[in-house]
This record gives structure tokens, C-alpha cells and sequence, in this order.
């Protein structure tokens, strides 16, 4: 069965380029995933088809209303038999990172509400999501572009979305390890050079040169992922005398 998503924002045509590009375009033609655009004005009982309102308290700014907001997420939780998860974009979420991708990618139906203004009326957050997500530590003036990312990290680990699942598996994010450098052709430009054992034909020595690439890179940039990387390998190898994780210590 496909995978439904449901996205509840102000501004559905700023999805239509990514939902009619590359993987997820493709995904949806395949039938692995089934997306719903969703104009949480549509919800709106008066006449001036208002969302926002001032915040109780004073202060600058305006705040997302409880009402259309429910009313959008029970109008679409209606519209299929499976409840879907209700999730919020939002910086005060759970950091989108590839295990949480995964954890998403596991459900029969998402439905993601993308908020405008300061925020949501904090009662949307208390009893209507079942989770916030983030993606980082900034502050965006829409979670439009949040759900988008949430949506093509997703759609891309859906069976049947891409054409080549081994490049998924191999995929550094997915081994807490960051991605050990590419190059194609041509083997010279403007006199660089492309290291001569990737072109040396022997893939023992390839696999191994890129396996330490990937871990010295790591290590250098991102010691937060190399610690995690360090802790899940669980039986240091004999070669790992200097106890500082897989590799010798550049
Ligand atoms: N937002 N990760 C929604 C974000 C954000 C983020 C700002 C979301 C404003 C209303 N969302 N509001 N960072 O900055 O998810």
C-alpha cells in the first residue's frame, strides 16, 4: 500500500515544483506515495478567511488559530480510513536527522501542517500533534520549507521510489559516517587530479581508501557523528591500538 501524505499550509503552490520533480514526481507516478495538498484557509468560518489573530498577552507579531487548524487536520484525518500521525514543523521540534527519516518512513500515513505568523496558538501543539519536528536552528518565516524536506527525505527510502535501492544502503548517513569524495570524469582538471587508486581497478584498495576518507572526514568535521560512529562499532579492532575508534589517527 502507498504511503499517504497529507501537507496542511497556507501557500500548497509552493509545493507544487517538488512534488512534480525528480524522485518524488516519480514516486507518486510509481504509486509509492499518494500526496494531498491541503489550504488550511479552506477551514476558515468567517468572512474574511482569517487564520491568525493577536496574541493573548500583547506582543508583537500574530499567532496560527486553533480552529481552522483542527478543523483542517479532522477534515483530513476523515478523509482515509488509517489515522494519520500529525506532525508540526516547528524549531522548538525533534531535529530531523536520517533515523528520525526512517522512523517516518515506517508509517502508513503522515500528515504534515506547516504553520506562517510567530507560530501556532500553543493548544495546536498540546492536543493535536503527536510530535514536532525541526529542521535546525534557525528561524524560517514558514514551516513550508521544513515539510519539503521532511516530505523528499521520506518519499526517497519508500519502496519502489528509487530506481536504485543499493544507493541507499551505501549511503554514508546511513552508516554515521559522512560521504568519502566522488569524482568522475575528466581524470585531470585544471590540474587536479583524481586520486590514482580509484582509478587503480583494485576495489579492495578502493573500498579502503574510501572507508578512511569517510572516517578522517568525519573525525575532522563532525566529532559529534564520530563519537556516535566510535560507540556503535563494538568490537575495536587489534588496529585500533591508539583507542581512538575505527582507523588510524591521521
Ligand atoms: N519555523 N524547522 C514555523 C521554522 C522551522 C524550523 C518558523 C516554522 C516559523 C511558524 N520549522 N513557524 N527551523 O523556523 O521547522
Amino acid at each position: 500500500m502507498a504511503m499517504r501524505i497529507d501537507i496542511l499550509t497556507l501557500f500548497p503552490e509552493m509545493f507544487d515544483p517538488v512534488l512534480s520533480t525528480s524522485i518524488v514526481g516519480r514516486a507518486a507516478q510509481a504509486g509509492a506515495v499518494e500526496i494531498h495538498l491541503t489550504n488550511i484557509r479552506d477551514f476558515t468560518r468567517d468572512n474574511y478567511r482569517k487564520v491568525d489573530d493577536a496574541p493573548f498577552g500583547g506582543g508583537p507579531g500574530m499567532v496560527m488559530m486553533c480552529q481552522p487548524v483542527f478543523d483542517a487536520v479532522e477534515g483530513v484525518q476523515a478523509q482515509a480510513p488509517e489515522r494519520g500521525t500529525v506532525v508540526l514543523l516547528s524549531p522548538q521540534g525533534r531535529r530531523l536527522d536520517q533515523p528520525l527519516v526512517e522512523e517516518l518512513a515506517e508509517l502508513e500515513r503522515l500528515i504534515l501542517v506547516a504553520g506562517r505568523y510567530e507560530g501556532f496558538d500553543d493548544r495546536i501543539r498540546q492536543s493535536l500533534a503527536d510530535m514536532e519536528v525541526s529542521l535546525g536552528d534557525f528561524v524560517l518565516s514558514g514551516g513550508e520549507i521544513p515539510a519539503m524536506a521532511v516530505v523528499e527525505a521520506v518519499v526517497r527510502l519508500l519502496p519502489g521510489a528509487v530506481g536504485e535501492p543499493d544507493s541507499i544502503k551505501e549511503e554514508s548517513f546511513s552508516m554515521g559516517l559522512l560521504e568519502y569524495p566522488q569524482y568522475t570524469r575528466p581524470r585531470e582538471f585544471r590540474g587536479m587530479e583524481v586520486p590514482d587508486v580509484l582509478v587503480s581497478g583494485d576495489h579492495g584498495r578502493i573500498d579502503a581508501w574510501r572507508i578512511e576518507q569517510a572516517q578522517q572526514r568525519t573525525r575532522s568535521r563532525r566529532p559529534d557523528l564520530w563519537q556516535e560512529y566510535v560507540k556503535n562499532s563494538q568490537s575495536p579492532r587489534p588496529e585500533d591500538a591508539d583507542g581512538d575508534g575505527p582507523g588510524e589517527t591521521p
